[in-house]
Formats: structure tokens, C-alpha cells, sequence
């Protein structure tokens, strides 16, 4: 059989200020188009269908007509991004049309058989874990990665017992997690004194003939048989190379083939530095499509109306830094090096931390650390 894999579609998701439904549209399109002119037995959304737990309208729906239109079952778990609930909303209705929502994690896990000339291909659907969901079903982990192991105790079992029977038999798991080598993750776990990570180790995926992972939004595999899909689109100038997702061939057991599939964005993302003069001139504006989506690091030490100049020729300017004798003095930039990009809520307590540190001179106490954890906690709660 053969899947298309992609995830981290963050519908409605607004970058520098500019909505990118457009883009989603025109991509979901290719997507649709080439799942069809393959003939995929199925499309596969490793979480991140949204980029708000409560999508605007229009990003819901996009994701309407896009299941609608798929020419395929598709096969979706949620993300950190999305609401369990909203995502699973109708979907024992949905599953009988071939539309497999997971919102919520539920255990054992929600499973998909497909039977290609070969057997069963046996899909198992992990929403993204975090400890305090898995504990309102029994769990006891306090880590995410105890969590993640609980969680996927009987898929493992199972498919581990149906191997057994039949050779011809192959597992894959559906996932949204952040997945590392197992040294990095035992290292981030003893570092880590209050709270926990929520790094996984890249072992927990083994006993899966394939994993499509969600969360990362670079594409690329953690293992063998273990990929990240990437964002469907770029989303920010780190990770501005080709994106798509991932054509997955499984015939015989133990036999998988991975070929990633870009899709053509309407605009590309470029990053050009330099003194506004040069970025402006029209030889150079010419030299690409001014429409892209820009990001102008400005080298000049003095320089006026920057916006307005840099926007008349570049309509989609998204953001503007300077790498001047000022910034490099500040630290503010590294040799050049483009800016973080924001952080995720994850590691808000402790930019915060940091934040305190600076403004205060020393660092916050055990229990104050905890006390800002609980907070952002509770409002990313109240957010879902
Ligand atoms: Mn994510």
C-alpha cells in the first residue's frame, strides 16, 4: 500500500501579521491532486490541523472541504495546537466515511486496518501526549515519555503478537511528539531538576514497521522507518527550504520506501541582508520574484523610513532586523544570525525565568518557578 504523509498544517495560522490561508489552500489542492494521480490508499495528518485551539472560521472551513474533496480515507490525529475535543468532534460519524479523526487519546489506541496484496496494515493513532491527559485515563507517569510508553503498551503488545502469527503483518503508529536519540533525551531528563521534558527517546518508535510524526516542522527521519513530514509550508525563514510531505510505500514486511514530495507555495520565503540601497535597487529587486515573502537584515548603520522603502518594491515584507555596529555591540545578533523564533508555551517558564533574572539580578527560587509554571499551566488550560 502507499500513504501520503503530512502534518503540521496549522490552518490559520497568521505569520509576521499575513494570513496564510491562501497558501494552506493552494497547498492542500496539491496535496488532494497528487494523492489522487498516485492513487494513495490513504492520507495521513500527523496532528497540527489547526494553529489555535479555536481556528477561525475560515481555517475550519478549509479542513471541511479538503476531507470532503480527499479522494482517499484520510487519517488524522491532533496536535499540541489543536483541541482534542474540537478535532474529534463527529468523528465516529466521520470514521464511517473514511475520515479517521483521533482528537482525544484514548486507550488502547484507536486503530485503522488497511489489507493490500501483502495482509494487514495495521494503523495506530497517537493524538499528542502530554502527561496530565494520559493521567485523567489512570495513568500514574509524571513524564512525558512514560506517558508516551503507557499510552502505546498494547499497540506494541499487539502488534508484536499479530507479527508473531503472521509475518505479513505491519504496524504503523500516527504520532505528534518531540522525538530525539535516546541519549539526548536522557540527558535533557537528569538536567531537568522541576518539571520534565517533553522530549521522547527515538526507541519508543521501535516495533513499527513506519512512524509519521508530526510536531517538527522540518522534514527529515528521527530513524529508519521513523520521519518527520514537516510543515506543509515553511512558516518562518529558518526553515525556509522546499516543504511538502512524504510518499510512504509499504509492500512486503520490512519493506518501506520514503520519497519526499515538495508542493509549490505561491510565494517563496527569501531572507536578504544587506545595506538598503543594495536590497532596493532595481537590478537587484528584479533578480527574484519581489512578491515572495521577505525578511531584510539591514546593514546600514543609519537608516530612514526603512519600512516604507524596503515595502514599496517587496509587497510582502514580513519583518525587518538590523546587523549593524549597534545590534552587534547590544549582542542582539550573533554574526548574522537570524533572530529565534518565538518561543512555544512549552518553554515560556523558563524564558521567563530568564527574563526575571535579568531585571531582578537573581535567579527566581524552586518555588517560584513552580508557581509560573502552574500559571502559564492553568492559561494554557483556560485556552482549550
Ligand atoms: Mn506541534
Amino acid at each position: 500500500m502507499k500513504f501520503l504523509h503530512i502534518s503540521d498544517l496549522h490552518l490559520g495560522v497568521q505569520v509576521y501579521g499575513y494570513s496564510m490561508l491562501e497558501e494552506q489552500e493552494n497547498t492542500l489542492k496539491q496535496v488532494l491532486a497528487y494523492a489522487a494521480e498516485q492513487k494513495a490508499d490513504a492520507i495521513v495528518l500527523a496532528g497540527d490541523l489547526y494553529d489555535r485551539s479555536l481556528p477561525g472560521a475560515d481555517a475550519v472551513d478549509l479542513l471541511d472541504r479538503f476531507l470532503t474533496q480527499a479522494p482517499c480515507p484520510v487519517l488524522a490525529i491532533s496536535g499540541n495546537h489543536d483541541s482534542a475535543e474540537r478535532v474529534g468532534y463527529g468523528s465516529g460519524i466521520f470514521a464511517k466515511a473514511g475520515i479517521h479523526m483521533q482528537g482525544k487519546l484514548q486507550k488502547p489506541l484507536y486503530a485503522w486496518d488497511f489489507t493490500d496484496a501483502w495482509g494487514t496494515v495495521r494503523f495506530y493513532f497517537l493524538p499528542f501526549v502530554r502527561p496530565e491527559t494520559a493521567r485523567q485515563l489512570g495513568c500514574e507517569a509524571r513524564t512525558t515519555q512514560d506517558a508516551v510508553d503507557w499510552m502505546l503498551q498494547e499497540a506494541r503488545e499487539e502488534a508484536a503478537a499479530c507479527k508473531a502469527v503472521d509475518p505479513a503483518f505491519r504496524a504503523v503508529l500516527i504520532a505528534h511528539q518531540y522525538l530525539v536519540a535516546d541519549k539526548t533525551a536522557d540527558a535533557a531528563a537528569d538536567d531537568i531538576v522541576v518539571g520534565g521534558t517533553d522530549l521522547v527517546r527515538v526507541s519508543t518508535m521501535d516495533g513499527f514497521d513506519y512512524c509519521a510524526l508530526g510536531h517538527i516542522h522540518g522534514r527529515g527521519p528521527v530513524k529508519d522507518g521513523s520521519w518527520y513530514s514537516g510543515s506543509i509550508l515553511p512558516y518562518s525563514f529558518k526553515n525556509a527550504g522546499p516543504h511538502g510531505g512524504l510518499l510512504v510505500e509499504i509492500a512486503a514486511a520490512g519493506t518501506v520506501t520514503v520519497e519526499p514530495v515538495d508542493f509549490t507555495p505561491l510565494h517563496a520565503w527569501r531572507t536578504l541582508k544587506g545595506p538598503i540601497a543594495e536590497l532596493t535597487a532595481p537590478e537587484n529587486v528584479a533578480d527574484g520574484d519581489p512578491e515572495d515573502y521577505i525578511y531584510a537584515v539591514l546593514t546600514d548603520d543609519n537608516v530612514t523610513d526603512a519600512h516604507e522603502r524596503l515595502a514599496t518594491v517587496f509587497p510582502n515584507l514580513m519583518g525587518i532586523d538590523f546587523d549593524n555596529a549597534r545590534t552587534r555591540a547590544a549582542g542582539v545578533f550573533a554574526d548574522g544570525e537570524r533572530p529565534a523564533e518565538l518561543p512555544e508555551m512549552e518553554s515560556l517558564d523558563r524564558l521567563f525565568a530568564d527574563f526575571y533574572e535579568k531585571q531582578n539580578g537573581s535567579a527566581l527560587s524552586d518555588d517560584q518557578f513552580e508557581t509560573i509554571r502552574k500559571i502559564l499551566h492553568d492559561a494554557k488550560e483556560a485556552e482549550r
